[in-house]
């Protein structure tokens, strides 16, 4: 209540660097920080003091990697005792007047759904350190530096789970605008708030000019405070460390930009200095805080993208086709665990122009639980649309809302008694915007008039637990005309009364109206433009349609929410046209398909496509050389052009791995006794294996034996395998320039202890010279790698 009360008033300073300033205090740059500060906690202390001196309101405390996993790095356990160490010893340097936050980072990890530590584990990763600080006294937290949107959710559920607690969440933008991960500053922003950040924004990574920009786009959507902390200007390489060189004068005169921008919080990262603060103090001390741009917002999100429910904005369509029901391939597949129909369904619908899609599982039978969770792990990566749950079972629509990386529409909650106490709730809890359904105790209301008093019943429980009329949309709740004359003017009447009266927005299913007859495509296109015309928000409808989409288009058109007919003369184009009519199936290769598989990261069908390839006659290893390795090499290409992101890499990566596994026995040919034995290793710090997997096949390919170390290897760990192997020749790869330099590290060992061997390595950044330099073979691909061994061996 105090932070909040303070933030009306005036624009709270935050501290400034902590990490360039510990190396002044003379840290070293290979130890734990967190334990080097407790050993040495005048540093950190006076670094603490200095910037309450300068002016911050809020100091964070020294516990930025004071998680299981990254002290686990340095061999230390006690992560609460280290949390609360920290905390109480920023509290003796700041004294009662400043607030303590508590400073939560990154683990390191990639974490469910697009990397492999369960997204439960992260949270409970978090709620350890959590603890930690409040022994410690923290009044605040704050997480920070934070790439991923799913690690930022897990860290705040962390915090909200453990009490009710002032949490301010900021990401780290890339100079494209989005996080390594994809997510841009606005839907993080919708994503954070709905899931109770009481303040969202951003830190380091770039200078102030251009998080001023990124505060001034999440302004219009935001209903909490903004915060910036940025570095001290773009990092710049002055030998083997990194500068930040802007002066304190040049970095307070943004000051007075942050403020027009909207900012309420503000401090400094990487580079900036207690004058930095202190400067920045002095340069906003006229500034008044500006209120938060919206009150609520009608909003959904997901990780890449979010979509602004407004009523002004054209017709949303909901994708209704990720539903079982009636779909017997899509139960059928359901029940097996396979993905590849949700996969090409999403995608197909996604072409066609929907806005969010309706995801449904539930056939008689199936682990629902487990379907929502395989279903939405899927999609998070592969489409950027934002996902409705569709679910009649609380507990399924529980495990989606808490693992999907963004702001979902529950689809649905009625005026039923168990809905109301169990869902909302949960709805509330993960902020998620819900459709209102005007069903009440197993009955369906005929008339309007009849569903009225349900409506306003469940609106009047939403508006206990925060919801406001921007977080709900109500259902008209069309039933089948061939049963019920009245039903689709019932519907209709519906949403005209939630349009008028309500000042609600509203849905339809326009596919019930029609079940039984036929021209059903001609009545639900019908009951679409007889409900935009009374107010409708968005549909849920069959995109395939033809006759449903220009409706539509027409309907936004004259509606005015297609202001100078630009999209519906887009649509209607001969060329887009000619696009989306149906297209004899093209005739894609069996190879095709295999690069097509890794470039959409498809681990479901890759083993099936490749084996497909190899039937139709092709030769293994030209699959490897000519389709895999191209492919995985663009999907480099796209990352390179900020048209893939972190999640497409690795789904990319791991269906290479699934091709890969699948043709090792096809590639392997029995070990030749007297070719001779290599061992291979990707160095220390690098985990790419991709490429040196494909070195490791050809060469027992060739006959020789191959003893794979695998990843991320210490110079130690390749030397003593060595030794004891006896190996002729040691192959070392490395796909980054930072750790190319990591195999001097292995070859000044092996000199060191006097082993007899060769050396071979390899890898994108490798070059023939500075490999000459290591005294050691070059091979620019596997296939040369193995000439190069048959040379080295002689
Ligand atoms: Co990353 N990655 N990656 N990545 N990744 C690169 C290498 C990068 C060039 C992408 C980019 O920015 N454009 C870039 C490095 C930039 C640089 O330093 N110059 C990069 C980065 C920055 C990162 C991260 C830091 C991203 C992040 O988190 N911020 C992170 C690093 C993590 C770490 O290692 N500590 C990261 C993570 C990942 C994934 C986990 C997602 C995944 C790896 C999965 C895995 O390997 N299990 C991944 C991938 C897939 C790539 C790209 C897209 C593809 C690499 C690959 O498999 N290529 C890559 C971009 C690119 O290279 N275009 C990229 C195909 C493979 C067959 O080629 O490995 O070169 P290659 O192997 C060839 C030859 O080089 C040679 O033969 C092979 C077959 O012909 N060869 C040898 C290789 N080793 C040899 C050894 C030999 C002889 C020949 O003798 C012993």
């Amino acid at each position: 209540m105090k932070i909040k009360s303070l933030l009306k008033k005036k624009i709270l300073i935050l501290d400034g660097a902590t990490g360039t300033e510990l190396q002044k205090g003379g840290m070293p740059s290979d130890v734990c920080p967190e334990t080097w500060c407790l050993e040495n906690p005048d540093v950190i202390g006076n670094i603490h003091a200095a910037y309450r001196r300068a002016g911050s309101d809020i100091v964070y405390t020294c516990t930025f990697g004071a998680n299981r996993f990254k002290l686990g790095h340095y061999h230390t356990t006690n992560v609460r005792e280290i949390n609360r160490e920290l905390s109480l010893l920023a509290r003796d340097a700041v004294g009662k007047d400043a607030l303590i936050a508590g400073d939560i980072g990154p683990t390191g990890k990639f974490i469910e759904p697009f990397g492999s530590l369960p997204f439960e584990e992260a949270v409970a990763a978090f709620k350890e350190q959590v603890l930690g600080l409040l022994e410690g006294g923290v009044d605040l937290f704050v997480i920070e530096t934070m790439m991923d949107i799913q690690e930022a959710r897990a860290a705040l559920l962390a915090v909200k789970e453990t009490g009710s607690y002032f949490t301010i969440v900021t990401m780290t933008y890339e100079k494209n605008g989005r996080t390594l991960n994809g997510t841009d500053p606005v839907t993080a922003l919708i994503t954070l708030q709905s899931l109770g950040a009481d303040a969202v924004g951003c830190n380091c990574s770039t200078g102030p000019d251009m998080m001023v920009g990124l505060i001034a786009a999440m302004k219009p959507y935001a209903t909490v405070p903004l915060v910036a902390k940025p570095n001290a200007g773009i990092p710049k390489l002055v030998g083997r460390t990194t500068v930040f060189d802007m002066d304190t004068r040049e970095f307070a005169h943004f000051g007075a930009k942050f403020a027009a921008a909207g900012v309420n919080m503000l401090g400094g990262c990487c580079g900036t200095t207690p004058a930095h603060i202190e400067a920045l103090k002095e340069g906003i001390k006229n500034e008044r805080p500006l209120a938060p741009g919206r009150k609520s917002l009608s909003a959904v999100s997901s990780a890449f993208n979010f979509k602004v429910l407004d009523k002004d904005k054209p017709l949303f369509i909901i994708g209704e086709r990720l539903n079982p029901t009636g779909r017997k391939a899509l139960q059928q597949e359901l029940l097996e665990g396979k993905m590849s129909l949700v996969r090409r369904m999403a995608k197909e619908q996604e072409e066609k122009g929907v806005d969010l899609l309706d995801v449904n599982v539930g056939v008689p039978g199936i682990d629902e639980i487990k379907a929502i969770r395989d279903v939405l792990c899927l999609l998070s990566t592969t489409t950027g649309l934002p996902l409705v749950i569709d679910s009649s079972r609380i507990e399924t629509i529980e495990t989606a809302l808490r693992l999907y990386p963004g702001r979902a529409l529950i689809n649905s909650i009625s005026g039923e008694r168990e809905k109301i106490a169990k869902l909302l709730p949960i709805a509330a809890k993960y902020g998620a915007m819900f459709i209102l359904m005007p069903l009440a105790d197993g009955k369906v209301p005929e008339t309007a008039q009849r569903r009225k008093p349900i409506i306003k019943r469940v609106f009047q429980a939403a508006k206990g637990f925060g919801f406001t009329r921007d977080d709900i949309i109500v259902d008209g709740l069309v039933m089948t005309v061939a049963s019920n004359p009245q039903a689709a003017l019932e519907a209709i009447k519906t949403v005209a009364w939630c349009t008028n009266q309500l000042k609600c927005r509203t849905l339809l299913g326009l596919s019930n109206v029609s079940f039984g007859m036929p021209g059903r495509k001609w009545m639900d296109a019908a009951l679409l433009a007889m409900g935009y015309a009374s107010g409708l928000t968005m549909a849920i409808a069959n995109p395939e349609s033809a006759e449903i989409m220009r409706v539509k288009m027409a309907g936004d058109l004259f509606m005015q929410r297609d202001r100078g007919a630009s999209s519906y003369i887009a649509y209607f184009s001969p060329r887009c046209e000619t696009n989306r009519m149906d297209k004899p199936a093209e005739t894609v290769s069996p190879a095709q398909k295999v690069h097509q598989a890794i470039l959409e990261g498809n681990r479901e069908d890759i083993t099936t496509l490749v084996e497909d390839a190899v039937i139709s006659g092709m030769d293994a290893a030209k699959l490897v050389n000519d389709v895999m390795i191209p492919a995985i090499v663009h999907v480099g290409e796209l990352f390179d052009e900020k048209k893939y992101f972190l999640p497409q890499l690795i789904a990319s990566a791991e269906a290479m791995k699934e091709a890969l596994g699948y043709l090792e026995p096809r590639l392997k040919a029995t070990i030749q006794d007297g070719k001779g034995a290599v061992l291979l290793a990707t160095v220390k710090g690098d985990i790419h294996d991709i490429g040196k997997n494909i070195v490791a096949l050809l060469l027992r390919n060739h006959g020789y034996e191959v003893i794979d170390l695998g990843k991320d290897l210490p110079a130690e760990a390749i030397i003593e395998a060595a030794k004891r192997t006896r190996v002729d020749v040691v192959g070392l790869s490395a796909l980054m320039t930072t750790t190319m330099v990591n195999m001097r590290d292995v070859i000044d060992l092996a000199k060191k202890e006097g082993l007899q061997c060769k050396f071979m390595v390899g890898g994108a950044v490798m070059t023939e010279s500075y490999a000459a330099s290591l005294g050691a073979a070059y091979a620019k691909d596997a296939v040369e790698a193995v000439r190069l061994v048959e040379e080295l061996i002689g």
